[in-house]
């Protein structure tokens, strides 16, 4: 099994042809969790996109240390990161069901203890699709793409890490320019800090 190459951002430029998912936690250990749903993450999407011809290209962020943004007061702070997916050149042909793949995450944040009890609350691992290729869906279950991701350093500065010139959904901006408009806001949450490289997680900004 491919353990995953670096997605290059001349192979995927667009969301459109890309798949993107936000991984972050609060409780426990959220480092040694990360590190360990990765293998897990990985066999999932492959699991979940066989039907594609093309392999699958993965683009890991570093990890990043953040400020907690909404929640209850003093929640500890968390790990954020983020995969980029994308397929290797000719692979054209649409995302299989996003519904599916947030299944599968769902799945994976259930075996790492994930309990669903306050909006915003600690959570042990969280695992939100930001975006599936080009859809769209509006359901009480899923949002495409995800309606919060603009606003959030949390999620813009590890995917600045990843493809700085990736331009996002809803708006003509790269990562990186909105991650550098995000911060100089009145109020903005802390800039992310990038956490070392470590075994089970090489990537450092
Ligand atoms: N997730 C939230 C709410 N607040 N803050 C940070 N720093 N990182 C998160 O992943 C996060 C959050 C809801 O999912
Ligand atoms: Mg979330
Ligand atoms: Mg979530």
């Amino acid at each position: 099994m491919p353990s995953g190459d670096p997605v290059s951002t001349t192979q995927v430029i667009t969301t459109e042809a890309s798949v993107a998912i936000a991984l972050g936690g609060n409780l426990g250990d959220p480092i040694a969790t990360l590190t360990a749903v990765r293998p897990m993450l990985i066999r999932e999407l492959h699991g979940w996109a066989a039907r594609a011809a093309t392999q699958l290209l993965l683009g890991w962020s570093p990890l990043f240390r953040t400020a907690p943004v909404g929640g209850p007061p003093g929640q500890p702070p968390f790990v954020n990161g983020v995969l980029l997916v994308g397929r290797a050149a000719g692979g054209r042909e649409p995302w299989p069901d996003a519904l599916a793949l947030l299944g599968r995450l769902q799945g994976l944040e259930a075996r790492f203890g994930r309990q669903r009890l306050e909006h915003w609350g600690p959570r042990s691992l969280d695992l939100d699709l930001l975006w599936c290729g080009d859809a769209r869906c509006s359901s009480p279950q899923l949002e495409l793409p995800h309606p919060r991701l603009r606003q959030r350093a949390f999620v813009i500065g590890p995917l600045a890490a990843t493809a700085a010139q990736l331009v996002l959904p809803g708006g003509h901006q790269t990562a990186a320019a909105l991650l550098a408009e995000l911060l100089s806001r009145p109020g903005a949450e802390p800039p992310p800090l990038p956490l070392p490289a470590r075994e089970g997680w090489p990537e450092a900004a």
